[in-house]
């Protein structure tokens, strides 16, 4: 059957046996090959040899077997794993076969299930036939790639927390509530000459009005969901010696960067990832910009403006122990750029720097509000009441941009909605935008889901997933 006709009604039957390798391709201790649909216990008899045939096997149940090729001859010593529908993964039968992790050995084991009359998987295949059978909601499946692709702890929680559901409950909660609201409307339009009264009206707005304080939340942890599925890339940028390269280095954790007492020690763009807060950076060292005849740091000077205008967000470094004037702010580099004063040690008083915020790369002082600041900057909020070095627990799931398209236009024909109630407009128009709302919520767990929608998601999965 055609992926497309696949994913035009949620309620067909998925008739082909998709296979591919589950796990990293190259050498490994172990290599495991996934196989569902209808036929994959038929395939699984064909190609296996062990105390029982896997379509006798108990479910969850695991055994000891060889595969063997068309010609009977032995492949690999396996274990093979029984899902059967509905309980599993993709809610369809499902055979996991784990085998030795070489690349030609694996192969020859996904050849044999091939020949045997499954079709390989397209990218996120088997994720998308768990959605298509109601294991998953369209949130959770885009979990599953934010938990493969997690680059720092509190990106993996807040993926295991979407993954649990607790996003797409909190959409059914307001779907549920938007619902009650047309339920609501539609008594008004069995009777239209008597109108909506105003008391009722009132307690309908108020209501509205609740639903669209909950979209606002939502909708607040987008810069969040971006943060921790994206990461920022953030330059560090300066004259030679402001101390970037100490900083670099501060940030990771480590000596990565040449730090040195000459002037023009870094003369190409370092960059390197970096778990600040627990959320992933990139974080970019550049050469100090100054003037210079040396065609080696112009070329470094150059590069360091290119990354700073790329970069999301752009540090200005100034050696503190330099300025003649602590009161006066040093003329920016950038219109948007968080300016840091460096070397806090040298200085004997306690002199505020206008701006900026204070630190010394030496002793460490200063860091972690740096950190603090940056992670404000991004997510429009703090999170000061937590070490920012330590990991938090992440409570609830921060939406992607995807979400945030279909929250925003919910939110939209909800005050839309909202306005027509107030200027005592006809229900049914009240209703028209509710309805919309409605369906735009909907989207975000894939009640409304277009094939265009779907494609996309599941195409930027792994085969295996
Ligand atoms: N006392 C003191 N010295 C610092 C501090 N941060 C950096 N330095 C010193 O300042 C000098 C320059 O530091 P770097 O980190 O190499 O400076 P940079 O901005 O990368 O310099 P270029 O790569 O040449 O542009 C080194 O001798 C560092 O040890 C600090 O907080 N306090
Ligand atoms: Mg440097």
């Amino acid at each position: 059957m055609h992926r497309g006709a696949e994913r035009s009604s949620q309620k067909v039957t998925v008739q082909e046996t998709i296979a591919a390798l589950a796990t990293p391709p190259g050498e490994g201790a172990l290599a495991v090959i996934r196989m569902s649909g209808p036929l994959a216990l038929t395939i699984a008899d064909a190609v296996f040899r062990g105390s029982g045939r896997p379509s006798a096997i108990q479910e969850r149940n695991v055994s000891f077997g060889r595969i063997i090729d068309a010609k009977g001859e032995v492949i690999d010593e396996v274990l093979l794993t029984v899902f059967r529908n509905p309980r599993s993964y993709t809610g369809e039968d499902l055979v996991e076969i784990s085998g030795h992790g070489g690349s030609l050995v694996a192969s020859r084991v996904l050849a044999a299930v091939l020949e045997a009359g499954a079709r390989m998987a397209q990218p996120g295949e088997f994720t998308e036939r768990a959605f298509i059978n109601g294991k998953l909601d369209l949130t959770q499946a885009e979990a599953v790639m934010d938990l493969i692709s997690a680059g720092t702890p509190r990106a993996a929680r807040a993926a295991a927390a979407q993954l649990e559901g607790r996003l797409g409950q909190e959409i059914q909660a307001l779907r549920g509530e938007l619902l009650e609201c047309v339920a609501h409307l539609e008594a008004f339009i069995d009777f239209p000459e008597e109108g909506i009264d105003p008391e009722s009206g009132a307690a309908l707005r108020r209501r509205m009005q609740r639903i669209a304080e909950r979209l606002a939340i939502l909708l607040a942890t987008a810069d969040e969901g971006r943060l921790l599925r994206e990461g920022i890339t953030l330059a560090l940028c300066g004259a030679p010696n402001a101390g970037k390269s100490s900083l670099l280095n501060r940030l990771l954790g480590a000596e990565r960067a040449i730090v040195n007492e000459a002037p023009g020690t870094t003369r190409d763009t370092i960059e390197e990832k970096a778990s600040l807060g627990g959320y992933p950076f990139r974080v970019i060292d550049t050469a100090g910009l100054r003037e210079t005849a040396d065609a080696v740091e112009q070329e470094g000077v150059r590069r360091a403006r290119q990354a700073a205008e790329q970069a999301d967000l752009r540090i200005h470094l100034v050696d503190a122990s330099l300025l003649s004037d602590v009161a006066t702010i040093p003329a920016p580099l950038f219109d948007d750029e968080i300016l840091v004063y460096n070397k806090r040690d040298l200085l004997a008083d306690r002199a505020t720097f206008p701006g900026g915020i204070v630190i010394s790369c030496r002793t460490g002082e200063g860091i972690d509000s740096l950190i603090q600041t940056i992670i404000s900057k991004v997510t429009g909020h703090s999170k000061k009441e937590k070490g920012v070095h330590g990991e938090t627990v992440q409570d609830g799931a921060a939406i992607n941009a995807r979400h945030q398209d279909c929250l925003k236009r919910a939110s939209s024909c909800l005050v839309a909605a909202m306005d027509l109630l107030g200027a005592g407009d006809p229900p049914e128009l009240v209703a028209v935008e509710l309805r919309t709302a409605l369906g735009a919520v909907g989207e975000v767990v894939g009640e409304a889901g277009t094939e265009e929608i779907l494609g996309k998601i599941f195409s930027s999965f792994c085969i295996g997933k």
